[in-house]
């Protein structure tokens, strides 16, 4: 016991400080034991610390790599889906290709910047309004509320490879636009740029949600086409029907309202396999044929119920313009083939009556195309006939040689025109419309400037069909002039007035769907949306060229009946599900 007592007594002696005192040497030897004990702890925890660094380098290392990798994935992607817009493209366009140069690559950098600006200014103030109004910072709704800038930017957006605002904008598209509005919406407003932004959409991605969306509007601008001669009435409300005439127009119809909607609704026809659309928007040309002037020109007043036009202006302008560029356009999207032939034969005799039109300035004799009331001509031209240019170059090829030469050099003499409607004002944009007065060549007549895109839409045609470059010039030129005017941090406006540079408050829909695109391929190789694959509507919504079927467009015709359509499509698996 007393053994047991005394050795446990002895270990705690080994924590009393009184042992080491009088042990000094065991004392350093314990001071050193701590001393390796802490540099071991401390030498631990560094080790582990740095090794955690190293670790999180690695990671971050990892996803910048991942994300590289995504964003090659994307690019090659989007080059593929590029490219495959255009597998067979003509002479004229490969000629293009080959001058991809790295002056066009910055440019079409500098666009998609100011894209980027416009879409993100929109997003950000106005999102799934119609229009933004950048001075103010709201959206507006001028076309019902359906979105009508998100749906007009979508092809861009996807052309431009801007991914992640495209998908944004499906998504909305998908979720929360909704056409059961009790709004007057203007036929060809809707259909322009709504059913074509949506079409365009569809062709280019496969996503089915656009196509359903197409459908449902077009639904609902149908019944527009119900009159005793199949011309449409121009406005319909969207949620109940009701078509109508506006007020001002004096019960008339509008001629570029009427038939500015054939390419939409015969590719809506082809893609769902439902020959509706592609009916009522074919007996329009087909009752306006019956009654064909020589000279091929309508005025713009035309009676719904009895196919008559009333006394009112021949314009290659507003009311008149879209009118003939679909005349073409239908045959192109038609495969130029029989059963459009009459398109392209209509086309022809107007483009004689637009020959008739046609004059020069003096002293510098810039050609342009006056209007007519009537036997006389008013020497008056709209920024709008500016499109006109780019149709001239577009249907050129189709005639032999020496008449498609003399349609080129007008073209690119009209271009010029409207080039210079641009440089001839102090901020190098062009006002609304001109007038041409004896030895003054042009004078701007209603000074604004909406951002319309008619002249780089020319430019661009002529560009990718002559491959001369300097139409890329006069596009860049009224490129920088936009971004010095009508750039500001909130997105781009008009001006209202081009002598003096004031801004107006609006940044409208097509500025984003066309003026921006059309500059953007202005400067991309031409396998870029190939125009032998694809052919834009009038709100420069891309859409893909595919086989022509032949259909009843009037009772007892001789074309094929719906089922056969539909069977026949299913088999080519070219439309989607009904
Ligand atoms: C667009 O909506 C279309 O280009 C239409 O054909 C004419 N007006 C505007 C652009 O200026």
């Amino acid at each position: 016991m007393g053994r047991s007592r005394s050795s446990s007594s002895n270990r705690w002696r080994y924590i009393n400080p009184a042992y080491y005192l009088k042990r000094p040497k065991r004392l350093a030897l314990l001071f050193m034991l701590f001393v390796c004990a802490t540099l071991l702890v401390w030498d631990r925890q560094t080790l582990v610390r740095e090794h955690q660094e190293e670790v999180s380098k690695l990671n971050e290392e990892v996803m910048h790599l991942q994300n590289s990798l995504e964003e090659l994935k994307n690019t090659q992607d989007v080059q593929s889906k590029k490219f495959n817009f255009n597998s067979k493209s003509s002479d004229a366009t490969r000629r293009n290709d080959a001058s991809d140069d790295p002056v066009a690559i910055q440019r079409r950098e500098r666009v998609k910047n100011a894209m980027i600006h416009a879409w993100s200014s929109y997003e950000k103030y106005a999102w799934g309004h119609d229009e933004l109004q950048p001075q103010t910072k709201n959206g507006i709704d001028s076309f019902g509320g359906l979105g009508a800038t998100l749906i007009d930017s979508l092809d861009t957006l996807y052309i431009m490879g801007l991914d992640e605002q495209f998908q944004r904008a499906r998504e909305w598209v998908a979720n929360s636009l909704d056409f059961n509005k009790n709004y007057d919406a203007s036929v060809f407003e809707t259909t322009i740029r709504v059913v074509g932004g949506l079409l365009s959409a569809y062709d280019l991605s496969g996503d089915k949600v656009f196509l359903e969306k197409a459908q449902d509007i077009a639904d609902r601008l149908l019944p527009a086409w119900d009159t005793p001669t199949g011309i449409p009435y121009n406005v319909i409300n969207l949620a109940h029907g009701n078509p109508h005439n506006p007020g001002w127009t004096g019960g008339d119809s509008i001629l570029a309202d009427s038939g500015t909607e054939q390419l939409e609704f015969i590719a809506l026809s082809q893609r769902t396999g439902n020959p509706k659309y592609q009916q009522k928007v074919e007996n329009v040309i087909l009752e306006l044929n019956k009654t064909f002037p020589v000279d091929g020109l309508l005025p713009i007043y035309i009676n719904p119920q009895r196919g008559t036009t009333s006394y009112s202006t021949i314009t290659f302008g507003a009311m008149g313009d879209s009118f003939y560029e679909y005349l073409l356009k239908v045959w192109i999207q038609g495969n130029k083939t029989a059963s459009v032939k009459h398109y392209r034969e209509m086309w022809e005799t107007s483009m004689k009556g637009l020959l008739s039109l046609v004059k020069r300035t003096t002293p510098s004799s810039f050609a342009y195309i006056c209007e007519k009331t009537g036997n006389s001509l008013t020497d008056k031209m709209d920024e709008l006939a500016c499109f006109a240019p780019g149709m001239l170059a577009l249907g050129s090829s189709g005639y032999a040689p020496d008449e498609s030469q003399k349609f080129l050099t007008l073209a690119e003499e009209l271009a010029w025109t409207c080039y210079n409607f641009y440089q001839s004002t102090p901020t190098k944009l062009a006002g609304e419309n001109y007038f041409f007065n004896s030895g003054q060549d042009m004078s701007v007549g209603t000074s604004w400037n909406i951002l319309r895109p008619e002249t780089v839409e020319s430019l661009f045609y002529l560009w990718r069909l002559t491959g001369n470059k300097t139409f890329q010039e006069w596009g860049w030129n009224i490129f920088e002039a936009f971004e010095k005017n009508s750039r500001i941090d909130s997105g781009y406006v008009g001006l209202k007035d081009v002598n003096t540079g004031v801004k107006d408050n609006m940044m409208q829909s097509f500025f984003l769907a066309e003026t921006l695109k059309y500059l953007y391929l202005l400067f991309s190789p031409s396998s870029v949306i190939s125009l032998d694959e694809w052919v834009f509507n009038t709100e420069a919504h891309p859409i893909k060229i595919k086989t022509r079927q032949d259909i009843i467009v009037k009772s007892g015709g001789h074309g094929l009946h719906e089922p056969d359509i539909r069977s026949r499509a299913r088999k080519e698996g070219r439309f989607g599900d009904d």
